[in-house]
């Protein structure tokens, strides 16, 4: 064996228990209650730790052009900061062009992301143009490893509800999934016309073109479109009470609808942007109210929240600074991929979840929705990606501890109980106790598959 790690107590979603855990050729090849060390000198002490699967970040976007300029973290920074929070995998967005097959789009990001990856990733394409044909080149990218696909309901680079049915009819036909940005764009643009009009430019008005029923309503047509196509349907960064309760209704239903939330809607509320620095909060959809809060911290609990993931796509202070008299000049997105897991963890070390929810949001059930076969959960086969947590290490996030290119992050001065203190990366040590000991290019590709 490479290595073995003892006496850890291993948590995966289905159950804790004291394990030893073998590791050889980045696989994880046994686990039993004690392994001899025979020939292994790599034996890690684990006593008092929890030994957890690789978060897997299934919403991130790095190295994006967005709000006129790329979002700051490029494939290297945001792996880099992912391995530091114990994230192993990461999903990233891929941006279709106009006139692009979806394999061409895949292979155009992977040119970048493959040098670069310090942890293994994979995409989602982001469906912009289905016409000439472009709309059957969906199989060809289910079959090249990539079966979901994500369309924006606003922005510039959003489709209509007719391309989203479209879309969802091809989901349905070749066993893709697909994933949704969801905000009634009308409102959007019709209220921030109003608010500009107004001279009301402040980053409140962010929040306030983009408030509760602007998403709600948005959350219902999408799950609306999904029923009627018989396509399962995956929303991402719900942040809405209103959403919430069209999630469980439709899981009551019986209809394979997923939700995921992040991180920053579980923290703050739309409260943030009042403060003098709200701009660095703006992101899309944003903070809503306390009410809403709960409601997604309730559907967590009560299962109806299938993943957490980031939506990290962090800006420069300067870029943000666009905004300070104009809120539509604001970059949209905000830092989270260094932050994600030990958030979680830590609100399972606080009794708000389980230990083994937080694995199971985090790790195991973006592994099973995007087909991640060989990650996910700590058992022999899968791939050694490992995080070993210290739930009493006290932890204050501050953006000089932080990993990521970034020049700010909206987590500072957050107080964390618990932190990883190591993670592995297919068995390679790639974070030592605030240390990032990983390579750029160490990351591979992950093939997905939902048969
Ligand atoms: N929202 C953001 O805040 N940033 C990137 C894209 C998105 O939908
Ligand atoms: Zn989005
Ligand atoms: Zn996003």
């Amino acid at each position: 064996m490479d290595m073995i790690i003892k006496n850890g107590t291993v948590v995966n979603a289905s159950g804790s228990f004291r394990a030893d855990v073998g590791v050889r050729d980045g696989k994880i090849v046994c686990i039993a209650e004690s392994i001899e060390a025979g020939s292994c000198e790599n034996i890690i002490d684990a006593s008092g730790k929890l030994v957890l699967p690789g978060a897997i970040d299934a919403h991130t976007h790095l190295a994006m052009p967005f709000g006129g300029t790329v979002s700051s973290d490029d494939y290297f920074a945001g792996t880099r900061a992912a391995a530091c929070g114990g994230t192993t995998t990461v999903f990233d967005f891929a941006l279709q062009d106009f006139g692009e097959k979806m394999t061409d789009t895949v292979k155009r990001r992977d040119a970048l992301c493959a040098p670069d990856a310090a942890v293994d990733y994979s995409f989602h394409v982001a469906v912009k143009d289905v016409e000439n044909g472009l709309l059957d080149s969906l199989e060809e990218c289910v079959k090249y490893g990539v079966p979901s696909f994500k369309v924006f309901m606003v922005y510039d680079f959003g489709v209509t509800d007719g391309v989203f049915y479209r879309v969802l009819q091809k989901a349905k036909e070749v066993g893709a999934l697909i994933e949704v940005h969801a905000e009634n764009n009308e409102l959007v643009n019709t209220l921030t016309k109003q608010y500009l009009s107004e001279g009301k430019t402040s980053a409140w008005y962010h929040y306030m073109s983009r408030p509760e029923f602007v998403e709600g309503e948005a959350d219902e047509r999408a799950i609306q479109w999904a029923k009627a196509s018989g396509a399962p349907l995956y929303i991402v960064h719900l942040a809405n009470k209103q959403g919430v309760e069209a999630v469980t209704k439709a899981k009551d239903e019986g209809y394979k609808i997923y939700a995921e939330t992040c991180p920053q809607y579980l923290e703050f509320t739309s409260d943030v942007y009042k403060r003098d620095d709200g701009r660095n909060f703006v992101c899309s959809p944003p903070m809503k109210g306390k009410e809403s809060q709960d409601a997604i911290w309730e559907a967590i609990r009560r299962g109806d929240i299938d993943t957490i993931a980031t939506d990290h796509c962090p800006f420069q202070s300067a870029e943000k600074d666009w905004g300070i008299n104009d809120f539509t000049k604001i970059p949209n997105g905000c830092a989270g991929i260094e932050n994600m897991y030990p958030y979680m963890l830590s609100a399972a070390g606080e009794g708000k979840i389980t230990f083994e929810q937080a694995v199971k949001l985090c790790s195991e059930n973006p592994a099973k929705i995007f087909g991640c076969k060989d990650k996910g959960v700590i058992a022999v086969g899968k791939d050694a990606d490992i995080v070993i947590y210290d739930p009493q290490l006290d932890f204050t996030i501050t953006n000089d501890k932080m990993h990521s290119d970034c020049d700010h992050t909206i987590w500072e001065g957050i107080k964390l109980h618990g932190y990883p203190v190591q993670t592995y990366s297919r068995g390679r040590l790639v974070y030592d106790n605030g240390e990032f000991l990983g390579e750029r290019g160490w990351g591979k590709f992950v093939k997905c598959s939902l048969k």
